[in-house]
């Protein structure tokens, strides 16, 4: 019998609330520090453990069958896999932000400017729809420092409170992009992996329901 590969942050702002969704559809597995995958004891599926940045490139290419990963990245990497349920968890913005004490008049400030982003592709989207030419400074942390320490004018980044700007003298001018987890599922899953998937579903629209 097949077991649906589940692939799911190892830690970090999706990994709580991915866990917490199969434990509440009674899917038991176990979770460790160090551990990369876990079987469950109840159900035909393997869990494996990653970073968020690898998991739609691995339900693409069926390394996993399903994958739990914010739409944010999911959309910058630009896989192509199913895109099978929002999920409601680990929701956020990109937005484009600039030093507080910038007079800001619309979009057209950023033109012929330099904008730090861990998101290219979203961000070059968004300026092309918007006709404004920009140079892409594309770094991987820590965005937000990035024009106190005079690498670009503006920032792209991911938001939810707000108080990280904020304590980076910056404020926010553009949301570009809103995203929340996704379960994701390879495009070529067999019957029987998609009756797996199926079955969860169908218990997470159980769960989704007692809680509403
Ligand atoms: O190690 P790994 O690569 O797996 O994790 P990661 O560090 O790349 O990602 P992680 O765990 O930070 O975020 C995973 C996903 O959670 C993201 O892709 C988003 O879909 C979603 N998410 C929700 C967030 C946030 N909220 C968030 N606040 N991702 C990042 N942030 C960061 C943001 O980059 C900024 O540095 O938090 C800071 C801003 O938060 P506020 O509350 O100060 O505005
Ligand atoms: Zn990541």
């Amino acid at each position: 019998m097949s077991k649906l590969k589940i692939a799911i942050q190892k830690s970090g702002r999706l990994s709580d609330d991915s866990i917490k969704l199969f434990k509440e559809c009674g899917i038991k597995f176990e979770v460790g520090k160090s551990k990369l995958k876990s079987t469950s004891r109840n159900f035909p599926a393997d869990f494996l453990f990653l970073r968020d940045d690898d998991i739609p490139g691995y339900v693409e290419d069926g390394v996993a069958d399903v994958g739990i990963v914010g739409e944010n990245v999911l959309v910058e990497y630009g896989k192509d896999v199913d895109n099978v349920k929002a999920l409601g968890f680990s929701k956020c913005r990109l937005s484009l932000a600039v030093p507080r004490e910038v007079d800001y008049p619309g979009v057209q400030y950023f033109e012929g400017k330099s904008i730090a982003t861990s998101y290219p592709n979203l961000l070059q989207k968004y300026l092309d729809e918007n006709g404004v030419k920009a140079h892409i400074h594309v770094i991987s942390g820590s965005v937000e420092i990035a024009p106190g320490i005079g690498l670009a004018e503006g920032v792209c980044d991911i938001v939810s409170t707000g108080g990280t700007l904020l304590s980076n003298g910056l404020k926010e001018v553009e949301t570009i992009f809103r995203s929340e987890a996704l379960m994701v599922a390879n495009k070529s899953l067999s019957a029987e992996k998609k009756a797996l998937l199926d079955r969860i579903l169908f218990r997470i629209d159980a769960v989704q329901k007692a809680q509403n």
